[in-house]
C-alpha cells in the first residue's frame, strides 16, 4: 500500500519533479531498484541515481493531440500494464505529472524510424521517437524496466517503481528476423500470433513463414484448391496438418504489422515441393502425382510451362496479400535439378516476382543463377564451408545484400547440447553462447557490415510437432540473435549478456512461456 502524503508534501514533490535533474538528491528515490537488465542492450543507456518513477492509480498515458502513432503505442502499452497493475491508465491528452508516461513524436530523426529515446526522471516517464516503430520499441524497452510481474495477466501487488535512466537507442541492422516452418508441422493463427508477440518483445521486425515444403502446403491459392486441401492435409508426423485461408493469412499480416513485424512468406522451389506435386499431377514431368509424404528430394518440372502458370498464380496471390517488399522463393537443396535447369528456373521465377511488384529473397543457393542486383541471399552455411562462402561472395559481387542465418549459430532447430531431448545436430550443437557469441559482419570471409541487411533465426520444425517444442528451442536463443541484430557490436560481451538474459526468465515465467534453462546462464531461482 502506498502511504498517503499530506498535501503540502505532495506540492513540494510536484515542484521538485519539475526541477532539472542537477538540483540534487532532496527528492530521494524509494528503495533502490536494480540496474536495468535489458535485451537487446540499447545503444546508449545512463542510470540517473536518485531519480525514479512509481506508477500508481493516478498514472496516465499521455499522447500529443492528433498523433495516431502515439495513440497506437500508448494503447499497446496500456494493454500490457492494465491487467497486472490494476490501474486504469487512461490514454489521454494532458500536462505531464510525475507518475505519468508521456509519448511524443518530437524524437530525433537521426535515430531513424526505429530509434527512440526513453527517459525515466523525477518528472515522469517520456518515450520519444519521430516514427511509429520507434515509439513501439520504446514501449518494449519500458516493459523490461518494470518488475517481471507486469507480464502477468492478473492483478499483482507492485510497487511499480522504475529507477531513473536515460536511454537513446537505434538498431544496428534493418533486418532482424525469425523464421517459423509451418510446413513440416502446422501452427494455427493463434499460435503464430503468440509467437509474434514473443518476438516483438525483442524488437524482431521480420517473421519469415516457411509456407510450403515436401510435408505440407499451408496457404490456400485460388484456382489451385487441392494445394491446401490435399497438400495441407498432413504433416511430418503424419498428423492432420492444416492450412491458412487467405483471410487468415491477412489476419497474421495485420497482427504482425501492429507489432512492426513484416511477414516474409516463403514458397520453396524448385525443390521441397512434394506436397504440391502430390496435389497436382501436371506439376510432375511424368504427369504422375507422387503420394503425400513421398520420401526423398523433389523438383518441379522446370521445362514445362504449366510450372510457370502455377508459380505466377501463387506468387501473384501472395504478392497481393503481402504488404512487405520481399517474397522468399526458397531455392535450397534442389538436389534433383540439373545446374542448367536450376539457373533457368530461378531466372524465370525472378521475372515472375518482379512482374508482381516484389523483390525476392532466397536461400543463398539462388546466387548460382543470374540474378539482378535487387535480390537478397539468406546465408545458411556453416563456418568455413567453401561452396557456401563462394556463393556469398557472388552475392556481394553482384550487389545483392545478405541476411545471415549460419546454421551453426542461428539455427534454432539444432540441439543445445547432447542432452537436449529434441532437435537436430547436423550443424552441431548450438548452445546459448554459440547463438549469441558471433558477429555477422566477420562470419563469412570478405563479407562485411555493409554487405549485410541483418540476421535471422530459422526454426525448422521437421521434428517439432508442438508449439511448446517451438518455444523450448526458441528461448533463450532467439533473444541472442535479436541482440546481435539490434545492439552495437561495441556492447557485445557474453558475460554481460548472460546476466541480462537471466533477468528475462521471470518475465517468461510470468507469461507462461516454455524455455530451456541452460546451465550457461545464471538464472534466478524459479518462482
Ligand atoms: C536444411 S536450411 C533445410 C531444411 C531443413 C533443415 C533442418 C535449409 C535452407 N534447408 O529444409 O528443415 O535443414 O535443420
Amino acid at each position: 500500500m502506498k502511504p498517503r502524503l499530506p498535501s503540502l508534501a505532495v506540492s513540494l514533490l510536484v515542484v521538485l519533479a519539475l526541477l532539472p535533474a542537477t538540483v540534487g538528491s532532496a527528492n530521494a528515490a524509494p528503495a533502490s531498484t536494480p540496474a536495468p537488465a535489458l535485451v537487446p542492450q540499447p545503444s546508449s543507456e545512463h542510470a540517473l541515481p536518485g531519480q525514479s518513477v512509481s506508477l500508481d492509480r493516478s498514472s496516465r498515458i499521455l499522447v500529443p493531440q492528433g498523433s495516431h502513432d502515439a495513440v497506437s503505442a500508448a494503447n499497446y502499452l496500456a494493454q500490457v500494464l492494465r491487467p497486472s497493475t490494476g490501474f486504469a491508465l487512461p490514454v489521454t491528452i494532458g500536462f505531464p505529472r510525475r507518475d505519468d508516461i508521456t509519448f511524443d513524436q518530437w524524437g530525433a530523426a537521426s535515430l531513424g524510424n526505429e530509434g527512440y529515446t526513453l527517459d525515466v526522471t523525477r518528472g515522469g516517464v517520456r518515450i520519444s521517437a519521430h516514427a511509429s516503430a520507434g515509439l513501439f520499441y520504446g514501449v518494449q524497452t519500458f516493459r523490461q524496466l518494470l518488475p517481471a510481474g507486469v507480464e502477468k495477466r492478473s492483478k499483482q501487488a507492485g510497487p511499480w517503481t522504475i529507477g531513473g535512466v536515460r536511454i537513446s537507442d537505434t538498431p544496428r541492422f534493418a533486418w532482424r528476423g525469425a523464421m517459423l516452418d509451418v510446413a513440416r508441422h502446422f501452427f494455427d493463427v493463434g499460435q503464430v500470433e503468440t509467437y509474434l508477440d514473443e518476438l516483438s518483445m525483442y524488437k524482431i521486425n521480420v517473421l519469415h513463414l516457411h509456407l510450403s515444403d515436401n510435408d505440407g502446403w499451408r496457404i490456400d491459392i485460388n484456382g489451385w484448391p487441392r494445394l491446401a486441401r490435399y497438400g495441407g492435409s498432413t504433416d511430418a508426423s503424419r498428423g492432420p496438418g492444416g492450412f491458412y485461408t487467405q483471410a487468415q493469412y491477412g489476419e497474421i499480416v495485420k497482427f504482425a504489422a501492429a507489432r512492426h513485424i513484416t511477414i516474409v512468406p516463403e514458397i520453396d522451389a524448385p525443390g521441397h515441393v512434394t506436397a504440391a506435386q502430390a496435389s497436382y499431377a501436371q506439376l510432375n514431368c511424368d504427369g504422375v502425382a507422387p503420394p503425400l509424404l513421398n520420401p526423398g528430394y523433389s523438383s518441379l518440372c522446370v521445362r514445362s510451362e504449366v510450372t510457370y502458370q502455377f508459380l505466377d498464380d501463387v506468387i501473384g496471390q501472395l504478392a497481393a496479400m503481402t504488404p512487405g517488399k520481399y517474397l522468399h522463393i526458397g531455392g535450397d537443396e534442389a538436389l534433383t535439378t540439373s545446374a542448367a535447369d536450376y539457373t533457368y528456373f530461378v531466372d524465370r521465377l525472378q521475372a515472375i516476382v518482379h512482374a508482381h511488384g516484389k523483390e525476392l529473397i532466397g536461400w543463398h543457393q539462388i546466387e548460382a543463377a543470374d540474378l539482378t542486383s535487387g535480390p537478397v541471399a539468406q546465408y545458411w552455411g556453416t563456418a568455413g564451408s567453401a561452396d557456401d562462402v563462394a556463393l556469398a561472395q557472388q552475392a556481394k559481387a553482384r550487389g545483392n545484400k545478405i541476411v545471415m542465418s549460419p546454421a551453426d549459430k542461428s539455427y534454432l532447430d539444432m540441439k543445445y547440447d547432447a542432452q537436449t531431448p529434441i532437435g537436430q545436430d547436423w550443424a552441431g550443437y548450438n548452445s546459448v553462447s554459440d547463438a549469441y557469441d558471433w558477429d555477422p559482419a566477420t562470419f563469412v570471409p570478405g563479407i562485411g557490415e555493409s554487405d549485410i541487411d541483418g540476421v535471422e533465426a530459422p526454426l525448422w520444425t521437421d521434428v517439432f510437432p508442438t508449439i511448446s517444442d517451438v518455444d523450448y528451442m526458441t528461448f533463450p536463443r532467439l533473444p541472442g540473435i535479436a541482440e546481435i541484430g539490434w545492439s552495437p557490436e561495441s556492447t557485445h560481451t557474453w558475460t554481460g549478456y548472460r546476466t541480462r538474459l537471466a533477468a528475462q526468465a521471470p518475465r517468461w515465467d510470468a507469461l507462461g512461456l516454455t524455455y530451456y534453462r541452460s546451465p550457461e546462464v545464471p538464472w534466478p531461482a524459479a518462482a
